[in-house]
């Protein structure tokens, strides 16, 4: 067994910490605030590789490996979770494009993403009726001549008003998982309109949008793998995506642990610093605790996505245990501050907002049991 990072893995670790922590850290407030990521922080982000960490270097990636994804993640999100997962989607549309795309879409998508030319990719799943179930889906392709006509709504897509291409999953043949194709349609196509920016919770600085397909016309080109064989693209898209969403669970608690010291370190009661209080020195321990499982856990998954083995169970567990324990953390973090925790002048209180949303997307906490239950009971 052997739990050390390799060199390159550690570079693209200190590389992401030194963004994150210098230039996205110090904007994060104001990206909540003002629910934008600047230009530059979308560039920076292209310009380390972090668009594509885990996508070949022929096609314009950094080809570090999914270990290195988790890790660069963790980073990204201790700094701005918002930030987090417009890197986290970008990167499994890449991923999704470079694995099951022609050698045509590959060259026209895969440079442009990982560069930063389209400032993001965005995965069109789900919709106002299919998100736990997206077999259940209504949107439509139909051939006509030689082009597929897209008619349907998604729903929660992440940077869906400024991404530069959507991976778009419709229905071409019967009903249930057996009759969903997948297209790359980009973003000036015909008939495709944002609509509801969704105002959330959390993450506010991350665009969430409905996507309108009204006559889309594609060629039959757009096509991304098998007709009527998508479904499954999706999944293995997602057990590769809930690696990321784990990864900046871990990232958000991380800061939300380092502020929790901080604070219980510096501020007193009763004449001592609360750091002193047994009670807090329990929370401050079972948060390093589960932090540090829960990244052994994301970590094994992404080892064994990197080394060809399966591992939807394994990202499944990663995910709901992470996100469960991040919240708590952050839960924790709030508590520790007391009133202050409360109010946004602390950053504790963002982080608490940011954390909720990683229990619900790329498949709740519940969808995840499903899966692991399933798998051990094949
Ligand atoms: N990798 C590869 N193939 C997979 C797979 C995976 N991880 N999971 C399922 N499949 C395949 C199955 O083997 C099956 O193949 P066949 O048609 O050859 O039999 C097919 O996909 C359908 O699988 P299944 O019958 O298990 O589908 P269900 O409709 O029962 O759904 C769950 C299974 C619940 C796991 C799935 O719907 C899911 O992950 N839902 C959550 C979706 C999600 O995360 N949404 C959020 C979107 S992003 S915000």
């Amino acid at each position: 067994m052997q739990l050390e990072l390799s060199e390159e893995q550690k570079l693209v670790q200190q590389a992401a910490r030194g963004f994150a922590q210098d230039r996205l850290a110090p904007l994060a407030a104001q990206i909540d605030r003002e629910e934008k990521i600047p230009d530059e922080i979308l560039s920076g982000l292209a310009e380390l590789g972090l668009f594509g960490v885990n996508v070949p270097e022929a096609l314009g990636g950094a080809e570090a490996g999914v270990v290195a994804y988790s890790l660069a993640m963790q980073e990204i999100a201790a700094a701005c979770a918002s930030t987090a997962v417009t890197m986290a989607v970008t990167n499994m549309v890449g991923e999704v494009i470079a694995a099951f795309g022609t050698d045509a879409q590959k060259q026209r998508c895969n440079p442009r993403l990982c560069s930063g030319e389209w400032r993001a990719g965005s995965f069109a799943l789900s919709e106002p009726e299919a998100g736990s179930d997206p077999g259940a889906m209504r949107t439509t392709a139909t051939l006509d001549g030689d082009h597929w006509v897209i008619d349907g709504s998604k729903q929660w897509i992440t940077s869906g008003d400024f991404a530069g291409v959507f991976v778009v999953w419709a229905r071409t043949g019967e009903e249930g998982t057996r009759g969903i194709s997948c297209f790359l349609v980009e973003s000036d196509a015909e008939g495709l309109s944002v609509g509801k920016h969704e105002e959330k919770m959390g993450l506010r600085g991350s665009s969430t949008t409905a996507l309108h397909f009204e006559g889309v016309r594609v060629p039959k080109s757009a096509l991304l793998g098998e007709l009527n064989g998508a479904f499954k693209i999706a999944m293995m898209a997602l057990d590769g995506g809930r690696i990321g969403i784990a990864s900046q669970a871990i990232g958000i608690g991380d800061a939300a642990l380092r502020e929790g010291i901080s604070y219980a370190k510096d501020r007193r009661t009763f004449g001592e610093p609360i750091a002193n209080r047994q009670a807090i020195q329990w929370m401050i321990a079972d948060s390093r605790t589960e932090l540090e499982a829960s990244r052994l856990l994301a970590l094994r998954a992404a080892w064994m996505k990197e080394n060809g083995q399966r591992f939807s169970r394994e990202a499944a567990m990663a995910k709901a245990y992470a996100s469960e324990a991040a919240w708590k953390v952050c839960d924790r973090a709030v508590q520790i501050h007391g009133g202050y925790g409360y109010t946004k002048e602390y950053a504790v209180e963002r982080y608490l907002r940011d954390v909720r949303v990683t229990r619900i997307y790329e498949g709740t906490s519940e969808i995840q049991r499903i899966v692991i239950s399933r798998d051990l009971l094949r």
